[in-house]
């Protein structure tokens, strides 16, 4: 085959790679130039029975046409492969700024929406969230809050103990509050910490006002010179925040945790009206939630030093907060996962509670 031949062969192979639609037909040009049968491959054939002198000046020439051929398929496919793309982004294009269609169903628990809220109030004064596993060890869960094997909080807190643990290592175990998250915080780095821990706890508890499963948040705050002045403050805020009323007085008691020294529990004021509950009006007291300045020894044992750093924890059950909140009667209906109870109680997702919003709505 002559020179000339071979180029306007190649012009041909090159221009149907280069009309080719889809890559269903550029595979079908690729088969019939270069495939088994394909024109270039049957000319290759032909070289066997050449000269050697012009088997080697063919043999060039239709190296040339096949990789030209080839190059010519490759440009396209990647040509294809873009047009395609493109296409498919164009279509997949969604427009972010148009409203968001309402939800018939699909509400947020007022679990979820309390801990939003809470989370939010204690934001905004500083704190950050911070979370760890439900499954913990001794250590952290008991040894590091300055309850040690024997002391009777261990059984106070009926704790659920999963399989595993030989020997002298006691087993891993559901958390009995979040304060693990706290000391996790502080043996990860160096203080300042501002941190609060919502999530969900566990113990060995199921009557008309305990569920075997409950939620928590906790907060520490640990710094060169952290008092209990900056803890009733603090506490004092978040009431004042969340019960949505400048009403709402606190009282703190003393009290007794082995983490904390001094420690205190904290009542709220509220009245009953009409069977109904209401926060800072009247004369009666519910307590909300345990809290003191951490104990040296728990800094201690966290890598802290308590001879330069000090501080408050608090700890507070959300359950019963939410009921309180939002007219919940019943603890146990909280959690049955009945969609008619929670279409009646649940949050709209879209409304998160913020301070420019107004925290519930
Ligand atoms: C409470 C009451 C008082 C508490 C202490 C700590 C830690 F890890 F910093 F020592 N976390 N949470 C604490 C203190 C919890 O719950 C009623």
């Amino acid at each position: 085959m002559d020179r000339d031949s071979i180029d306007r062969l190649g012009a041909e192979l090159a221009a149907a790679a280069d009309a080719a639609a889809d890559t269903a037909a550029l595979e079908a040009v690729r088969v019939a130039a270069l495939g088994k049968k394909g024109r270039v491959t049957e000319l290759m054939k032909g070289l066997g029975a050449m000269a050697p002198e012009a088997r080697r000046a063919a043999g060039q020439s239709l190296n040339q046409l096949r990789d030209r051929i080839e190059a010519a398929i490759a440009a396209r496919a990647e040509a294809i492969r873009r047009r395609d793309r493109t296409a498919k982004l164009a279509e997949e294009k969604v427009d972010v700024t148009l409203p968001v269609r309402p939800t018939a169903e699909g509400k947020l628990h007022p679990v979820s929406q309390v801990i939003d809220e809470v989370t939010e109030i204690f934001a905004a004064m500083g704190f950050v969230v911070a979370e760890g596993p439900d499954i913990e060890d001794d250590f952290h869960n008991f040894t590091a809050l300055n309850i040690p094997p024997e002391h009777p909080a261990r059984q106070m807190h009926d704790t659920f103990y999963l399989a595993g643990g030989a020997g002298s290592n006691a087993p891993p175990l559901l958390r009995t509050h979040t304060s693990p998250v706290q000391v996790r915080t502080m043996q990860a780095g160096p203080p300042p910490y501002r941190i609060v821990v919502p999530g969900r706890t566990y113990r060995r508890d199921s009557d008309q006002t305990h569920t075997p499963m409950f939620h928590q948040i906790e907060g520490l705050a640990i710094d060169r010179s952290i008092t209990m002045g900056h803890l009733k403050g603090c506490l004092e805020e978040f009431a004042r925040a969340f019960f949505e009323s400048d009403q709402v007085r606190m009282r703190f008691r003393p009290s007794h945790f082995p983490f904390t020294e001094p420690s205190a529990e904290v009542d709220i004021n509220y009245t009953v009206e009409n069977g109904v509950v209401r926060v800072g009006a009247g004369e009666r007291w519910m307590e909300i939630l345990g809290c003191g300045m951490v104990h040296p020894k728990v800094l201690e044992m966290c890598g802290v030093d308590p001879a330069q750093w000090q501080g408050f924890a608090f700890g507070m059950g959300l359950d019963r907060i939410a009921m309180l909140k939002y007219g919940i009667p019943d603890l146990r209906t909280m959690f049955e996962g009945d969609l008619r109870w929670l279409a009646h109680y649940g949050f709209s997702p879209l409304d998160l509670p913020s301070f420019g919003q107004g925290l519930s709505r």
